[in-house]
This record gives C-alpha cells, sequence and structure tokens, in this order.
C-alpha cells in the first residue's frame, strides 16, 4: 500500500486530501504533518505530527522514520500574507521546499509540489494564459512560485527527483478556511451569505480570476501522482482551471438559491491589485493531453455543494458550542 507524508496538513488543501487519502489507503498509511500542533488541528484519522518544514534535520527524521512513497507538500504562506510578509514568505516557501527536495534526493520518494495562477504576472496573456508563458509577476508569494517551479525542475533533471505540481486556480471549499489569499473572497461570501445575508467584498465587482472547488483539485494532485513519468513533458506545473467568474457573477449564482442575498464592494488596494496581476484563465490543454485532466465541478454545482455543506458545518458548530 502507498505511504504517503503530508506537510501543511491543517491547511485548506491539507485537511480534505488527508482524509480522502485516509480514506482510500488506510489512515495508518497517512501520515498528516504541520507546524501547528495537531492537538489544535488534527480530527483523529490516522497518524499526525508536527513539523517544521524550515528544519532539515526534523524532516530528514520523519521521512527516515515514515519511509513514505509519496510526499504532498503543502506548507506555504498565500499571497495577501506574503505582501504584508514578503521575506517571511521567500524563507518558509523557498526554504521549505529546498529541505523536501534535498531529502528526496537520499530517501526516494514521489513529490506533488503546488503552484499557483500567481506564478503569472501583468506581462503575461491573461485569458487564456498559455502553458508556457512569459512568468514575470509582482508579488513575493508568484516569485516563490516561479523559484519552486524552477527548483523542481532542477532537482528532477540534476538528480532525478520524481517530482510533479499543478498551478492551482483559486480553490473553494468548506472544511477548512483558506489563509491569507487574494481568491479568498470566494470561500468568505458562503459563510458571510448563510450568517448575515450580505457580504462586503474585498475585490471590485468585475474582477474576473480562475477557480475550482477544491475536491477537484484533490482529484488533481492524486491523478497527476499516479500518472505515468514518461509523459509528464510540463511535469512541475501544469495550468488547470474548473470555472472563471467575477464577485458579481458570483453573487448572482448565489441569489439564484438564496433571492434575498446582499452583496457590496470595498476592494482593498493590495488584494485588487494582485488580482489584477493574475489570470483570467489558464489554457490547461497541456494537462488533459499529457495525463487526461479534466474538472467536474461547475459555477452552479459549486454554488449549490457549497451552501449547503457550511450550512451543515454551522449547524455542527453551533452544537459543539
Ligand atoms: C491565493 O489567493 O493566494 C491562493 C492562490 C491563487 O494561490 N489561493
Amino acid at each position: 500500500m502507498t505511504r504517503v507524508l503530508l506537510t501543511g496538513a491543517a491547511g485548506q488543501i491539507g485537511t480534505e486530501l488527508a482524509s480522502a487519502l485516509a480514506a482510500d489507503l488506510g489512515p495508518q498509511n497517512v501520515l498528516a504533518t504541520d507546524v501547528r500542533d495537531p492537538g489544535e488541528w488534527h480530527r483523529g484519522q490516522g497518524p499526525a505530527a508536527v513539523l517544521d518544514c524550515l528544519d532539515p534535520a526534523a524532516v530528514e527524521r520523519t521521512v527516515a522514520q515514515f519511509r513514505p512513497d509519496h510526499v504532498y507538500h503543502l506548507a506555504a504562506i498565500l499571497s495577501a500574507t506574503g505582501e504584508k510578509r514578503p521575506r517571511r514568505a521567500w524563507d518558509l516557501n523557498v526554504g521549505s521546499l529546498i529541505n523536501i527536495l534535498e531529502v528526496a534526493r537520499t530517501h526516494p520518494c514521489r513529490l506533488f509540489v503546488p503552484s499557483s495562477i500567481a506564478a503569472f504576472g501583468p506581462g503575461a496573456p491573461r485569458s487564456p494564459t498559455p502553458q508556457r508563458t512569459v512568468q514575470r509577476p509582482n508579488t513575493m508569494y508568484g516569485i516563490t512560485k516561479v523559484a519552486g517551479e524552477l527548483l523542481c525542475d532542477y532537482y528532477h533533471s540534476r538528480f532525478d527527483v520524481d517530482v510533479r505540481g499543478v498551478r492551482f486556480p483559486g480553490l473553494i471549499s468548506y472544511t477548512a478556511p483558506p489563509g491569507g489569499g487574494t481568491t479568498d473572497y470566494a470561500v468568505e461570501i458562503f459563510h458571510a451569505a448563510l450568517a448575515d445575508g450580505h457580504y462586503k467584498c474585498f475585490l471590485g465587482p468585475d474582477t474576473r480570476l480562475d477557480m475550482m472547488y477544491l475536491a477537484d483539485g484533490i482529484r488533481a494532485a492524486r491523478e497527476l501522482m499516479e500518472a505515468p513519468g514518461e509523459d509528464l513533458e510540463d511535469r512541475n506545473a501544469y495550468n488547470i482551471t474548473a470555472m472563471q467568474f467575477t464577485p458579481a457573477e458570483l453573487a448572482d449564482a448565489i441569489r439564484k438559491l438564496m433571492p434575498d442575498f446582499t452583496i457590496e464592494y470595498d476592494p482593498d488596494p493590495v488584494r485588487q491589485a494582485i488580482a489584477d496581476s493574475w489570470p483570467e484563465r489558464l489554457d490547461d490543454s497541456a494537462a488533459r493531453a499529457q495525463w487526461g485532466w479534466e474538472p467536474r465541478y461547475t459555477l452552479e454545482r459549486t454554488v449549490a455543494v457549497m451552501l449547503e455543506g457550511v450550512a451543515r458545518k454551522r449547524s455542527q458548530d453551533d452544537e459543539t458550542v
């Protein structure tokens, strides 16, 4: 059975990915790690541990002891937080990655390293953004993502490390909140709709961005990790996409199920500038051709699943208070 290690497992992607992997592989085969104490985030499925990926000895020890076949390296600082603490974003995003890549040289395992739409900047075509085009991002987060893509390419060609990755659009889910991203509005809006019937959006109404429901994102990561390596010409940074919308279009889609929902706009200059520099729609034809990528969640399906999931979570949270 495949043994899997996750870093950053307490985050938005890690929480759902760990559960999905534990359900399929058996909880004992999935080690969830995060820099935060598992007492704060772990819900009791399989083993969990504290791991600071900036500590190379701790990364080495954890990998040597657990002997994973696959590692999903999810620890990262996102775009908006990265602009508040650029040096910290560089240190964590690039420093943790190189520690993981180094360990994979001596303890062979397959790595998944996520990149992002943030790896593109204002100079790239925005709709569609080609798989291969100019990458000159002007955010620290984006710079760490380009550096990460290049590091992964380097460790693959120079040391034969089997590392793979996708460029995620904004991810929408309700199990664990995203934290410090620019696309977070597309999650917050559902919580506000159900709590107050109203949302104050930190991006302007016409800001179109590339988005995906997290279940599609998790399936993309897992399918890429199972794909034959020899087919992966663009292995470390596949564009993937599912849907594109603006805050106003998302609000309209929510209003189809909650007719009284209202939205107002109060753009935050930092996050608005980040969003304006990002792709509206990635061209995902390389992922489709090289490993069969195909999204399943449309905007309408995502809105229905999110309203139901957030409502369920709110009533569970009420019961535990
Ligand atoms: C962010 O908004 O920073 C992230 C991303 C698109 O990578 N969700």
